[in-house]
């Protein structure tokens, strides 16, 4: 399972990052610097961890192979995930945000374009987002992936986290703000695996459940990799590097028990969740 396992993630990357590069402004765009922080920022890329989650449960309710119009809509769907992400990474590294000069070993856009380019090219590829979600057709992904981004999702968990005092901040206030700025995208992009993939009720409340788990799962290892000496609000000051393990390895065990009325079509979404448990960046 790990090699097939291994090959479908490496193939859903290339087919995702050349969707992003069909669908982001290339050559000819006026004013060419927002082309360039917008790539600047999607380019050379990272994990593409959610795309990459959206189109295994999208294999795990069509265990036939997900072709033609459907394959079309899913790639454009977690394309828009993706720049989603990377807006929020965009302005998450700003001076009045994190205040970080350097994301996925270069210098963050800010830094490279300027802060103005920078909050600019954050907007354009949430707008260029919701753009091509909207040309894919998906109108309830749409709803779904806005209000997951937005003060429901990780909007509001962001700014929990940036104004809540951290004295006295309560364990559940902590879990409420990572689920809500981490988890809520991975959880979406679950859900949307399962409708781009047509899926009924039952299959996409275990693919929310799943990733429910999976996004508490993602944000503990995040933590842990970030070392001990973390914020206030990470799972490792709170619950210690090894209580954090223990939590984590939980939260991954439930996430594939979330998925036991699957059969071995959803191996992929289990071996993920291993890969998330054991992931070393
Ligand atoms: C502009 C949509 C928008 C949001 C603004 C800044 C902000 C609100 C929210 C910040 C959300 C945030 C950065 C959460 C942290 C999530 C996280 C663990 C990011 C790291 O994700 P990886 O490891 O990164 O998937 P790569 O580089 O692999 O893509």
């Amino acid at each position: 399972m790990h090699e097939q396992a291994g090959k479908f993630i490496d193939k859903t990357v290339r087919e995702v990052n050349l969707s992003l590069r069909k669908l982001l402004p290339g050559k000819g765009i006026f004013p060419k610097i927002i082309a360039d922080a917008v790539r600047y920022s999607v380019f050379p890329g990272g994990k593409r961890f959610r795309p990459v989650l959206m189109h295994a449960a999208a294999s795990a309710c069509l265990p036939h192979g997900i072709t033609g119009k459907k394959k079309k809509k899913l790639l454009m769907l977690s394309a828009a995930i993706e720049m989603i992400h990377c807006s929020s990474l965009v302005h998450d590294d700003l001076p009045a945000m994190d205040d970080d000069d350097y994301r996925r070993g270069k210098l963050s856009t800010h830094k490279r374009f300027g802060e103005a380019i920078a909050i600019l090219a954050g907007d354009a590829l949430l707008f260029r987002a919701f753009e091509v979600i909207s040309l894919a057709g998906e109108c309830e992904a749409a709803g779904e992936i806005a209000r997951a981004s937005g003060y429901a999702g990780m909007v509001g968990g962001q700014a929990a986290d940036m104004t809540l005092p951290r004295k006295r901040m309560s364990r559940k206030t902590i879990g409420i703000i990572h689920e809500l700025k981490t988890g809520e995208l991975i959880r979406v992009s679950l859900r949307c695996g399962g409708l781009a993939a047509g899926a009924g009720a039952r299959k996409i409340s275990a693919l929310d459940r799943y990733g429910k788990l999976m996004g508490l799962c993602f944000q503990i290892t995040d933590d842990i990799l970030d070392g001990p000496g973390g914020d206030k609000t990470s799972f490792c000051h709170v619950y210690g590097v090894e209580g954090s393990k223990r939590m984590a390895g939980r939260y991954k065990e439930e996430a594939i028990g979330a998925l036991a009325g699957f059969g071995s079509e959803a191996d992929i979404l289990r071996h993920m969740a291993e890969c998330v448990e054991n992931r070393k960046k």
